[in-house]
């Protein structure tokens, strides 16, 4: 029987074992540059077989929250390769989460104070966070704008050399592209978000073509082996739908297919919520099988609500890696926990997002 605790091949990356660490805001990174706490934070988890980091916005223009974490200015570059080091030291595996989210931000966030950029001129009815003196509060996301046909090419080449500065510079064995929960590449796929009628819109070929032309930049700069993508079929997560999304999703992955990905990383039901959603049915079985069919090799990563029993579930169904959220966050020695049975922390929801050291690096190891 496969277990949790062997280890894995995925594309370039090898893995000690068979768990993820999945991308986690923690919103503790100041001028959007990652403190000595996060080189701590992500090296007291560096035995996951995969530390995903948490989202890190491709450029100014891709941020949506106060203190996360971006991959355009040197001293970041520089912070995430302390962040990158310490965890190779450990014998670890780390890509970093490469993310825009378009429509979801706040004129405060975005640099000249304008409007985000997104699809269509859409709002999402979603919140985001400011911090005011270093007071987090939560504020309706702004009216967006609809990106020009012509201003394409340079979300792409963002997303590329954001790919590359995260390999060469940052000291990444890859990176994740940030393709779910309602942010600009899931808002291009989707009817909710995109009401374009350009090569971008209409069409799921349309509304799928930024995705596959950031995947085949960002694979033909790193090579494909070490990219990995997300997705996020049916989330409601910061207002997106999308009418029909088994089509959708099964075109999106067919495309991947031939670009030689690491893995696809899979976000089941709603993010950080319910695994089936009655009013979003979706066949993930179907997904995995439509990739397979179109020659995909890429390993299958899951995602939502998992512990060891459903985890060990979800390898005997052919899953090949799985990804652990808040069991992470409370768990740096989650590996060994699931391996020995031992009880779990509990994670603290109060300081998921920002503060400092506590409920951040101060989870006990046994
Ligand atoms: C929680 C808070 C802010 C952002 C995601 C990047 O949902 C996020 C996120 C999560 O993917």
């Amino acid at each position: 029987m496969t277990t949790l605790f062997e280890p894995f091949v995925a594309g370039a990356l090898k893995l000690a074992n068979r768990i993820v660490m999945a991308p986690l805001t923690r919103n503790r990174s100041p001028g959007a540059v990652p403190t000595g706490l996060a080189v701590t934070y992500y090296s007291q988890r560096a035995s996951a077989g995969l530390l995903v980091t948490e989202a890190t916005a491709i450029s100014p223009q891709g941020q949506g929250y106060a203190d996360v974490p971006g991959l355009y200015a040197p001293e970041q570059l520089q912070a995430w390769k302390r962040v990158t080091d310490a965890v190779h030291a450990k014998g670890g595996c780390i890509v970093s989460q490469i993310w825009h989210v378009g429509r979801v931000s706040h004129t405060e966030l975005q640099p000249g104070g304008v409007a985000p950029v997104a699809p269509s001129a859409i709002t999402a009815k979603t919140k985001t966070v400011l911090i005011h003196d270093g007071v987090p509060a939560f504020v309706e996301t702004s009216a967006p704008r609809a990106l020009g046909l012509e201003e394409i090419p340079g979300i792409v080449a963002d997303y590329r050399r954001a790919a590359v500065a995260a390999v060469n510079e940052a000291g990444f064995d890859g990176v994740e592209i940030h393709a779910a929960n309602g942010y600009l590449l899931d808002q291009f796929l989707k009817t909710g978000a995109n009401v374009r009628d350009d090569a971008y819109g209409g069409s799921i070929e349309n509304r799928a073509r930024l995705l596959i032309e950031v995947t085949q930049a960002v694979a033909g700069a790193v090579g494909g082996g070490r990219v990995g993508i997300r997705l996020s079929p049916v989330t409601p997560a910061n207002d997106i739908v999308d009418a029909d999304p088994q089509p959708l999703f099964e075109h999106v992955v067919r495309q991947l297919a031939p670009l030689g990905l690491a893995y696809l990383h899979l976000i089941e039901g709603a993010t950080g919520g319910p695994r089936e959603l009655p009013d979003r049915p979706f066949d993930y079985r179907a997904l995995k099988a439509a990739y397979r069919a179109a020659g995909g090799r890429g390993a299958w990563m899951v995602n939502n609500g998992y512990d060891g029993k459903l985890a060990e579930q979800a390898l005997a169904d052919g899953a090949d890696l799985v990804a652990f959220g808040k069991w992470f966050i409370a768990n740096p020695d989650l590996v060994r926990r699931l391996r020995e049975g031992a009880a779990l922390n509990v994670p603290d929801k109060a300081t998921f997002y920002g503060g400092g050291a506590k409920g951040y690096t101060d989870y006990p190891a046994l």
